[in-house]
């Protein structure tokens, strides 16, 4: 490695350490720690080891496919069934790996046609039944869909009547993966040297204008041909297919993809250089116009950092389209590699031999324009991304990113005019239950979380998380909630509520209350020589915390680590001590008082309109003090 990329490295290094984003005003972590508020939960009959779900958009039920096991759960009626899935020919394990394979797992549960599809390994055997709405049963051979034996590196596209996986169909050979058409259509696979050790990640289907272009594409890692040291190991990509393909003219071409093409995904922060490589996770936001229409890939580096770089299939089909192939020099046949042929033809043979030799594309795909460049990065370690699009009080619509981290939470960050922020994050589980599922609801704005122990459906308004005056409902920036009516209230109650989401200033949004110098403390009595602790919660990871003392600073609290509370200790009270303490927050020139105490001396101090609180080190403390004012009356 030379001087410039290992210097490169540690740029990259240091700044995916630091969540540092040079350009923009992002604000990368989370600015509140919460548990989620209004939630529900179903808590399955018994865990699962491998539970799968299924919920439909505008629904309030959702299906948990486990060991056997069909649970339905509907959040509003309470209404729950379990179905029982029982392994029916045993031992069709050859090589039993383990006493567990003899099961049968359900690994797929989906709408099909009028009714339900549920696959399941079946114990080396694997079933789909059909499940209609009179809850009648229909089994068949489910090869191709299911698994033999529990398997992460598998994806199941239910489009219509069609169906993709990249499922083997036979037990023992089969060992490289490919990505088939199972169900619609005739059978195609994909050719064993257009992938090197594919992890599939995700795939859609993407009407286009004629029925003929209709596409898919899938996302997937695999291995880097580039094995110098400096190049990354793995490599992400994209791969394109034309829904109508009709496989080959020759016998063994016949059951191949004819119009594959896979193109490299780039998420580099240009600043750092810092390259991004591992894609984990990604979420489609579909628009009117198949063009416009965004993937956001979520991505990890060595460090543990992530990132989300943002791409549209105008861009990927413009490269797909116009780009050379690699390492092919000779002259283009009449139609491309990669081109969709009129529906019912087959694509020429030539046109499939050099794009079955040459499957990657010299272009590669960049993020969105005009920066082609990560929305951000920092260095939590995300697993999974959804995106929901809210339609503010402003006219204007935000997206809202859900990030499920590692340790059982959720990062809920809004992509702003002046770059994104990071507005909570929520624990939905203790920190060792992974987030197995992240389902977004749309149009109900309902979050559906699931666990091997639970699935938690939770509300994307959640307003009363703010101190509820108009300020601090306005500095959150949550594109959910404003400020109406003397509350902080979601935009779906009331689309007239007072926000700021952008990047005016927004003092004076919120009316001034009579500044009247009003005697708020809350008058505490402490006794000479004790201890007392100051205690100031902590909302927002953005602002300051500082406590006052008859108007001197005291103590600064540094939010940027998690804490609760900014606390200030006193020993051991003596008659400096007494006096006014405040704590007051303050975050975009925005401050407020949160505490307001006066400690007085609890032998000298009388109370006045009888609102004094007292601490009592002891009894005879208490004792004393009744004795006291019962001599002053
Ligand atoms: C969602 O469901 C509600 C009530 O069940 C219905 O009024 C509404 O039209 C549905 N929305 C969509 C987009 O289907
Ligand atoms: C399931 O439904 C039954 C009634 O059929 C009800 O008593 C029970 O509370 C429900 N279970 C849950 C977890 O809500
Ligand atoms: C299952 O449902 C699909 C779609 O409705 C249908 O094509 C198929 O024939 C059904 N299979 C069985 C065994 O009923
Ligand atoms: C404002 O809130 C009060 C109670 O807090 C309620 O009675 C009143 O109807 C609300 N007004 C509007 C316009 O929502
Ligand atoms: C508190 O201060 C007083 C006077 O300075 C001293 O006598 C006493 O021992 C101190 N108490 C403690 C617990 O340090
Ligand atoms: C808080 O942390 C920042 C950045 O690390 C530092 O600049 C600042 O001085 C710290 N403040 C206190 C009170 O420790
Ligand atoms: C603060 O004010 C109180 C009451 O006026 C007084 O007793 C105390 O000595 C003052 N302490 C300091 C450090 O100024
Ligand atoms: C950095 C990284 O995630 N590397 C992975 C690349 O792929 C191989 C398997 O092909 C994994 O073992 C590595 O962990």
């Amino acid at each position: 490695m030379d001087r410039r990329s290992l210097l490169a490295l540690f740029v990259a290094l240091w700044a995916s350490q630091l969540g540092v984003r040079a350009a923009g005003r992002c604000k990368v972590n989370p600015r509140i720690i919460t548990a989620p508020q209004g939630a529900k939960e179903y808590v399955f009959p018994r865990s699962e080891k491998y539970p799968v779900f299924y919920h439909k958009e505008n629904s309030s039920a959702i299906y948990i496919g486990g060991e056997g096991k069909l649970y339905y759960y509907d959040f509003a009626t309470y209404e729950n069934y379990t179905e029982d899935f029982p392994v029916k020919n045993e031992g069709q394990c050859v090589m039993p790996g383990s006493l567990e394979d003899n099961k049968n797992y359900l690994t797929l549960v989906e709408k099909y046609g009028d009714g339900m599809l549920v696959c399941g390994t079946g114990a080396c055997a694997p079933t789909c039944w059909n499940l209609t709405q009179k809850k009648e049963r229909t089994s068949w051979d489910g090869r191709g869909i299911a698994p033999f034996t529990p398997d992460s590196n598998t994806l199941v596209v239910v489009d219509g009547h069609d169906i993709y996986s990249t499922i083997k169909k036979s037990q023992q050979n089969g060992k490289i993966p490919r990505f088939r058409r199972v169900r619609g259509g005739g059978e195609l696979y994909t050719s064993d040297t257009v992938m090197q050790n594919p992890q599939f990640v995700k795939a859609i289907t993407l009407r286009h204008e004629e029925p003929h272009q209709d596409k898919i594409y899938y996302f997937f890692r695999e291995d880097n041909p580039d094995k110098s040291p400096e190049a990354p190991r793995n490599i992400s990509r994209v791969a394109q297919l034309c829904k109508e393909d009709k496989g080959g003219t020759s016998s063994l071409s016949a059951s191949k993809w004819t119009t594959f093409l896979k193109a490299s995904l780039i998420c580099v922060d240009p600043v750092t250089k810092g390259n991004f490589n591992w894609l984990q996770d990604v979420f489609f936001v579909r628009a009117h116009n198949w063009r416009h229409s965004k993937v956001y890939g979520l991505f990890t580096n060595t460090w543990g950092s992530s990132a989300v770089c943002v791409y549209s299939f105008g861009d990927i089909d413009n490269v797909f389209r116009t780009s050379r192939l690699k390492g092919y020099n000779g002259p283009n046949p009449d139609i491309k590699p990669g081109q969709c042929v009129s529906s019912g033809q087959h694509t020429p043979s030539e046109t499939f031999k050099i794009a079955d030799s040459h499957p990657e594309v010299e272009d590669r795909v960049e993020p969105l324009s005009p920066t082609k460049s990560p929305l951000f990065h920092n260095k939590h370690r995300y697993q999974k991304i959804g995106v929901h699009e809210v339609f503010a009080s402003d006219g204007r619509r935000y997206n809202v990113l859900y990030l499920a981290t590692d340790k059982g939470s959720i990062h809920k960050i809004v992509e702003l005019p002046g770059g994104v922020q990071n507005i909570m994050e929520l624990q939905v589980f203790p920190k060792k239950d992974p987030i197995q599922s992240m389902i977004l609801d749309h149009e109900r704005a309902m979050l559906y979380v699931g666990s091997t122990k639970k699935v938690v459906e939770i509300p994307m308004d959640m307003c009363r998380l703010y101190r509820n005056n108009c300020d601090s409902c306005l500095l959150a920036r949550d594109p959910y909630c404003g400020w109406f009516n003397g509350s902080c209230q979601s935009v779906y109650l009331n689309r007239e509520v007072r926000q700021n989401l952008n990047l005016d200033p927004w003092q004076g949004k919120c009316q001034k209350k009579d500044v009247k110098e009003v005697d708020d403390y809350q008058n505490i009595a402490v006794v000479p020589f004790s201890r007392y602790y100051l205690n100031c919660p902590i909302e927002s990871h953005y602002a300051t915390y500082n406590w006052y003392h008859n108007s001197s600073l005291i103590k600064t609290c540094n939010t940027t680590h998690p804490q609760q509370n900014c606390f200030h200790f006193i020993q051991n009270v003596s008659h400096v001590h007494y006096g006014r303490y405040v704590c007051v927050s303050e975050e975009d020139g925005f401050k407020q008082a949160l505490v307001k105490e006066r400690l007085v001396n609890q032998f000298t101090f009388m109370p006045q309109k009888g609102q004094a609180t007292m601490t009592f080190g002891s009894g005879l403390q208490l004792l004393l003090m009744v004795i006291l004012v019962e001599l002053f009356h």
